[in-house]
């Protein structure tokens, strides 16, 4: 039996495991496949976030899943220790590292391209040293001031998501004249601050930040929108998966869809951001958002 197959047999995964055909796994982010939208698989390594409950908060659990996706064809694992969902609790800088680092060494030496999901430059940094090819920050507008030298200085791809405030703010910031328009404007003027610090044009990554300091009205706005945020010159990534307004899309008998219900909907943001020119979607469930960035490839070849 392929011995990279039967690998990561334990952990919490239901689902079978696809045998891993080499070919299909980028070594490093200059080997990732250009004749598709990417497939970035969540891996949150927390005890209480939102989407995943927590199910992943050993190291031991979070590398089997990690692999798991990896099998699956992810083309990244996005790393992260610290909860993002609004009024989480506050996480150590010593603690999101205690949670994250050995798991994206394991993840790193197992072949995975791996991007670390953190809003702290020493976190970053450590991640980078571990082997982590892709800085990930949500922090959006407030970010950690020595982020821009760090991302300069190690010449790393950077997601510069859009947020207001934080997580416990950022509920009460979703105002917006013209919410594409002054998301666009304010992604760009940070953006001018990591060029001001040296980083180049090709690594950032942009992201309209799905969720966060957004209505759900204005999260649909935003994804209708994905071709204005395509033109500004950047790869675009789209974190839609499991969030908020999926759930209130799908209430039935007027409860909202539990995050564990909204894979499929996630999928089929996938497919339709891949068709509007998303490089890349950040998804929980690797497998039916991978088919989907082929179909829309396929159909719009
Ligand atoms: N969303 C979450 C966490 N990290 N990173 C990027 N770039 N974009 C996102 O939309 C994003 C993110 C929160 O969702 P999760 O708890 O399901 O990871």
């Amino acid at each position: 039996m392929d011995s990279l197959a039967a690998a990561p047999g334990t952990g919490p995964a239901t689902s079978p495991l696809p045998v891993l055909r080499p070919s299909r796994v980028a070594k490093s982010f200059s080997d990732l496949p250009t004749n598709r939208t990417l497939v970035m698989g969540i891996l949150n390594v927390t005890p209480d976030s939102f989407s995943d409950g927590g199910r992943f908060s050993t190291a031991d659990d979070a590398i089997a899943e990690g692999l798991r996706m990896h099998y699956a064809g992810a083309d990244m694992i996005d790393v992260g220790g610290e909860s993002t969902r609004p009024n989480a609790d506050k996480t150590t800088v010593e603690e999101e590292q205690k949670r994250i680092l050995p798991v994206v060494a394991a993840l790193v030496k197992a072949g995975a391209l791996v991007s670390v999901d953190t809003m702290h430059a020493s976190t970053a940094a450590r991640a980078i040293d571990a082997g982590a090819a892709v800085v990930n920050d949500v922090s959006g507008l407030d970010f950690d001031p020595e982020m821009p030298a760090l991302i300069a200085e190690r010449k790393v791809p950077y997601v510069l998501m859009h947020r207001r405030g934080n997580a416990l703010t950022m509920n009460s910031l979703a105002t917006y004249d013209d919410v594409v328009e002054d998301v666009i404007s304010e992604l760009m003027s940070v953006r001018d601050k990591f060029y001001a610090a040296g980083v180049s044009p090709e690594q950032i990554i942009l992201d309209p930040g799905i969720g966060f300091a957004k209505t759900d009205e204005q999260n649909w706005d935003l994804l209708r929108s994905l071709e204005r945020f395509d033109v500004l010159g950047h790869r675009v990534l789209v974190g839609a998966s499991r969030k908020r307004f999926l759930g209130t899309l799908l209430t039935m008998a007027g409860k909202a869809a539990a995050p564990a219900e909204r894979d499929h909907a996630s999928a089929a943001v996938s497919t339709l951001a891949a068709a509007n020119g998303a490089w890349c979607v950040r998804v929980h469930d690797v497998g039916p958002s991978l088919d989907a960035v082929k179909v829309s490839a396929a159909w719009t070849k």
